[in-house]
């Protein structure tokens, strides 16, 4: 069987999205496409020679007959609408994260769905996804390294645009850690404190790059995560996990070592596209799996408030340059399974 996909949403991970159910993945095609900018919209549909119709709005695309999945990949502010739609006409959703830009919004979809009764939303949040991730989870199960006591990350970007701003840094960035690493532990944040080192003169004057966040676990361990997404020298993402009884590092992705000019080294990625290829493979082959066999397994709506939630507190942090309590409610029976 053949899942037929419409996208809403044609800029960097759209395209990429697009490509991967289109030319790479098993089981599905794209049949219709919508962006605000509708040349976008075109250009895909041309450049990758697909057989789909480009719609003048995310809605009508929602509502077409011959959609039976929906992709949105447009931005942040936009997801919410376009998934509250998708759950309205009863159509499985895949949303880039985040689900809302707000921990409110993430809760009028977490009801929306309960009241459909089944799942249909799933968040990409790709790092579970992650072969470097999930071999880290495995030593931190199998007791290798007792309990984890303290985290170190670290998430770094080259560059990033002037629309970028401060709070971004969270929603849009640590958003990632803070999904992972709740994943990574088995726990949910209880607290959080940003504070800010100097300021790199590389990023845009209102942009406060980097930031320091610290979260505490429920089951108190304790996080520090540092964002600077303005660090020129690569894309790259660090997690060391310091246990009981030992070290356990996310390993770095693989790459020729060279001897070359009296120096000794390895490549650094550049771009979130490459460095998690794979995983954004096996998340949406997942979704496309689970949507043909008509049960949702990936990262939940509930996944997707729950981060909004830290988001929230995070923000706030920054603001303010308190402790600020996260505090998120029990997790519905729903989506126990
Ligand atoms: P982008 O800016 O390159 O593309 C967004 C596209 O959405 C643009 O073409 C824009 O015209 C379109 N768009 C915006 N509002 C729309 C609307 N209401 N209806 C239809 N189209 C609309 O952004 P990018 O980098 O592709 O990011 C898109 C989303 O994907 C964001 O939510 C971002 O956080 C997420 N993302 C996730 C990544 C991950 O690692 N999981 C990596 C990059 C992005
Ligand atoms: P982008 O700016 O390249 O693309 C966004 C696209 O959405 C643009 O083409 C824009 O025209 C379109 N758009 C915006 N509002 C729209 C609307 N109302 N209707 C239709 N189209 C609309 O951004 P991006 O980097 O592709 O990011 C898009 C989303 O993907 C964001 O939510 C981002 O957080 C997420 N993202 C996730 C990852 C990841 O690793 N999972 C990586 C990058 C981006
Ligand atoms: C982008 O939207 C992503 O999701 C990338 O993974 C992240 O590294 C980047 O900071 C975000 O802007």
């Amino acid at each position: 069987m053949t899942l037929n996909i419409g996208v809403i949403g044609t800029g960097a991970i759209g395209r990429d999205h697009i490509r991967r159910c289109s030319k790479v993945l098993q089981g599905s095609r794209i049949v219709a496409v919508n962006d605000i900018n509708r040349d976008n919209a075109a250009k895909v549909v041309s450049d990758l020679k697909l057989d789909a119709k480009v719609y003048d709005n995310g809605q009508d695309l929602i509502k077409a007959a011959d959609v039976q999945a929906v992709l949105v990949t447009s931005w942040g502010p936009s997801h919410e609408e376009f998934v509250l739609a998708a759950i309205a006409a009863g159509k499985p959703v895949f949303c880039e994260k985040p689900l809302a830009v707000t921990a409110q919004g993430c809760k009028n979809i977490v009801e929306a769905e309960a009241k459909h009764g089944k799942r249909l939303v799933q968040v990409g949040f790709m790092r579970p996804y992650d072969r470097g991730y999930r071999a880290l989870k495995q030593v931190l199960t199998s007791g290798q390294i007792g309990e984890p006591l303290m985290l170190h990350c670290a998430h770094r970007n080259p560059t990033v645009g002037e629309a970028y701003t401060t709070d971004m840094a969270i929603t849009d960035t640590l958003i990632h850690e803070i999904d992972v690493l709740r994943w990574l532990l088995d726990d949910d944040y209880v607290s959080v404190q940003v504070v800010f080192p100097r300021k790199s003169p590389k990023a845009f004057p209102h942009l406060k790059d980097p930031q320091i966040v610290l979260f505490e676990t429920a089951k108190g361990t304790r996080i520090d995560v540092e964002i600077f997404v303005n660090c020129q020298y690569g894309y790259d993402i660090q997690c060391e996990v310091v246990g009981e009884t030992g070290i356990a590092k996310l390993p770095e992705p693989s790459s020729v070592q060279m001897r070359s000019g009296a120096r000794l080294s390895t490549e650094i990625l550049t771009d979130w596209k490459d460095r998690f290829i794979d995983a954004y493979d096996v998340e949406l082959q997942g979704f496309i799996n689970d949507v043909l066999a008509g049960k949702l397994t990936g990262p939940s709506a509930w996944d997707g408030y729950a981060a909004s939630v830290a988001a929230d507190a995070c923000v706030a942090a920054q603001l303010s340059g308190e402790i600020v309590p996260v505090t998120l409610p029990p997790r519905p029976a729903f989506y126990n399974h």
